[in-house]
């Protein structure tokens, strides 16, 4: 018995109860009672059965990642000592799964001859999202329970499952819909009962034996798994782990798992992950607004704008459950925005990644207006309309005369100024801007942008409809472009100049995914149409010779078929246009520059270091709370390589004094402002090299 650990007796059926809040992490305090209390129920002749339970919202979900890095971690009795000393029960022993079963805690509940769990229990082992692979058997014991094709997915995806697959697959022995100990009692006292000795899972050989005589099989289907995990370490290591088990005795190929999770995690890409896994969980904590502050309702969303980006809003209200009136100027525009809406799901029907009917539930739930007055109900309307401060003015004044009392009005503008928006309406604590990230629909990140005025409880309610939409949230200060554009800015600032000075743009783009981006800047302009930017340069009476003179020759990128590449015939994929390099060396003659060889170092330091730069003013002007903001910010809206971490945390691990000295030897040979280091880098780098630590004040 300790504080986290009870032990109750049923008869001759022992419940052992878990109790460490808040999500009965198995940290080294609670190893200990609980290996104690195991080893002394398996040798207490009086008890027949076991059952293994936990108090609070759930159970295990996984080791405790706080002590990951630590001694700890590893001091026993570890959880592959807990799991042994479960396996080495003569007497039968269940696992009672309610809330999640994660990672180690599933690996705990593998250790039981059997597990039940009540209709709403999820099961999974998201190691890999942390940069690691299951290390207390999960690699072994899953696939011997549920055979290595289900195992591997489960495994290498982190996705959990729910009851009804876990059931199907022989992960699960019952489901029940309450009472949930009390029928897992029932449930192992009838086993002990009826004398049943099952196996160890570890000694199972009967869901492997197919795929032991397959391996090519399992060669192939692991393959088309890895095709997502660009460069990361962890995905093919779980895969090999998992073939190990297919191709070594059971003890060998844990001791080799084993090797592989304490391999993993010492790296740097698991370093930078579980870095992830808690600034997220940091970003959703903003200052002002405490549990206290309750969000208001949101029964229906209005969305003006049935574009590219109003129809990705609207459908992940609709993914959430949330009923949406969307709104546009003509018939005719409404009715191509719904049925973009309606083929957009269509693709995901065919791929199998949504049901018929799952489609037509969310359709059902999209009403479309050409007509403000039938936003008046909506709980939050969001606008994603044109870019220009004059639309938005009169959609805000609309909306303003229309919109129930306490509704919120959030604009999606990607850079706009939050607070003259929120100036045109008679109630600016009810405006705040909610920018999106294109595809809508698929793009996790949500960039919350609160206004002078915005009321906490503002803020809390696009906190709370960002969670229900299954989006990331991350709460920033009014600037132009808030934190990612703005840095985004940084970054591309130098690349017409390196193009100019000698780089190509394959050159560049290799760079970039050399570092793991899963694409260049200049591929990604292709892909993103490079006359939006034209357009915008043209507005703001700015130029870029190279890029302008690729749209004056209708070169708007991917869309006709040629931009910075060429495209063949309809392809994506971008090929090298020498009729490109002809442009960029005749500009560069224009201007007198004698092109040169540039190499990947300058391409970094050029484009990189001038947006952790820019990272660091918005910082220090506390736009950004918290560096973790930053990261999460480029690993969920950009494409940032999530093994290293975010644009701040990777150049803590580069070291911010070399950049520092970089920055600034450029900043003496261009006198460009984008290398002027920031004053919070500067210190940072001289005090310690950490941003991490340094915590602003928001700015509104
Ligand atoms: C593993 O198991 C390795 C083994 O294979 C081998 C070992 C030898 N540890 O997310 P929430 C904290 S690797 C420590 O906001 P929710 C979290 O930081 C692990 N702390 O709640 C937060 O703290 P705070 C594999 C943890 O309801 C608080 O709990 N398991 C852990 O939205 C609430 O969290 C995983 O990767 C942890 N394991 O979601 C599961 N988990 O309040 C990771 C959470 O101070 N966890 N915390 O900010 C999750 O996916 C979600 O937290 C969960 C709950 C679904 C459980």
């Amino acid at each position: 018995m300790s504080d986290y650990v009870t032990v109750a007796r049923d008869g001759e059926i022992a419940i052992v109860t878990i109790d460490n809040p808040p999500v009965n992490a198995l940290s080294f305090h609670l190893r200990q009672p609980l290996h104690a209390a195991l080893e002394e129920l398996r040798d207490d002749p009086s008890v027949a059965g076991l059952v293994l339970a936990c108090a609070g919202r759930s159970f295990v979900s996984g080791a405790d990642i706080t002590e990951f890095g630590t001694p700890k971690a590893l001091e026993r009795p570890s959880l592959p000592d807990l799991i042994a000393t479960l396996e080495s029960f003569e007497k039968p022993t269940v696992a009672a799964i309610h809330g999640t079963a994660l990672g180690g805690g599933l690996e705990l509940s593998m250790g039981c001859h059997y597990r039940v769990a009540d209709a709403s229990a999820r099961f999974g082992l998201p190691e890999v999202k942390l940069g690691l692979l299951p290390g207390a058997g999960g690699t072994q014991r899953l696939p011997r329970l549920i055979g290595p094709a289900k195992a591997l997915k489960i495994i290498v995806s982190g996705n959990p499952v729910g009851t009804k697959e876990a059931l199907a697959d022989g992960l699960l022995d019952a489901v029940f819909e309450s009472d949930l100990v009390a029928n897992a009692t029932a449930f192992v006292r009838a086993k002990a009962k009826a004398g049943e000795k099952p196996l160890p899972i570890s000694q199972r050989e009967d869901r492997i034996e197919a795929a032991r005589n397959d391996l090519k099989r399992f060669d192939a289907e692991a393959a088309t798994l890895l095709k997502k995990s660009r460069g990361l370490d962890a995905p093919a290591r779980c895969v090999q782990s998992v073939r190990n088990g297919l191709t070594m005795p059971f003890a060998e190929a844990l001791a080799t798992e084993r090797e592989y999770f304490i391999e993993l995690l010492q790296g740097d890409q698991s370093k930078a992950q579980r870095h992830l896994f808690f600034a997220q969980r940091e970003a959703a904590k903003v200052e002002g607004v405490d549990k206290s502050v309750k969000p208001r309702q949101v029964k229906r969303a209005g969305i003006i704008g049935a574009g590219t980006m109003g129809g990705g809003i609207a459908m992940s209200f609709l993914n959430g459950g949330i009923p949406v009136t969307i709104l546009e100027m003509s018939q005719e525009a409404l009715d191509r925005g719904i049925a973009r809406i309606g083929t957009t799901y269509d693709i995901s029907v065919k791929r199998g990644s949504l049901s018929e009917e799952a489609k037509q539930e969310r359709m059902a739930l999209l009403a479309g207006t050409t007509d403000y007055a039938d936003l008046a109900d909506c709980d939050i309307v969001i606008e994603a309309v044109f870019e220009e401060m004059a639309v938005k003015k009169d959609v805000f004044g609309t909306l303003d005369g229309i919109v129930k009392k306490g509704a919120v009005l959030a604009s999606n503008t990607s850079y706009l100024d939050v607070n003259e928006i929120a100036g045109f309406t008679d109630r600016p604590q009810d405006v705040v801007g909610m920018h999106f990230f294109s595809p809508a629909n698929v793009m996790k990140l949500l960039e919350i942008v609160r206004g002078e005025k915005t009321a906490p409880d503002v803020l809390a309610t696009a906190l709370d409809v960002a969670r229900r939409i299954a989006k990331v949230p991350v709460v920033v200060g009014v600037c132009h472009g808030f934190v990612g554009n703005r840095m985004l800015a940084a970054r591309s600032a130098e690349l017409e100049d390196l193009l100019l000075e000698g780089a190509t743009p394959e050159q560049v783009d290799k760079v970039f995914t050399d570092f793991g981006w899963p694409m260049g800047p200049f591929a990604m302009g292709d892909l993103a149409g490079l006359d939006i930017g034209w357009r915008t340069r043209k507005s703001l009476g700015k130029t870029a010779a190279i890029a302008d003179a690729l749209c004056e020759q209708g070169r708007f990128g991917q869309k006709t078929g040629k931009g910075y590449y060429i495209y063949e015939s309809g392809a994506r994929k971008p090929v090298p246009d020498p009729e490109v390099a002809a442009l960029i060396e005749e500009k560069a003659r224009e201007r007198g520059i004698n092109r040169r060889e540039i190499s990947a170092e300058e391409i970094t330091e050029r484009t990189l270091y001038p947006m952790i730069n820019e990272g660091a003013k918005i910082l220090q002007e506390g736009i950004a709370a918290r560096a973790g903001d930053v990261d999460i910010v480029w690993v969920n809206g950009y494409g940032f390589p999530v093994g290293k971490g975010g644009p701040m945390f990777w150049a803590e691990q580069e070291g911010l004094a070399g950049i520092v000295e970089r920055l600034e030897h450029w900043h003496g040979k261009t006198g460009k402002d984008v290398f002027e280091p920031a004053a919070l880098l500067r210190q940072a780098a001289s005090g310690g090299g950490r941003l991490s630590g340094v915590k602003t004040s928001r700015a509104a």
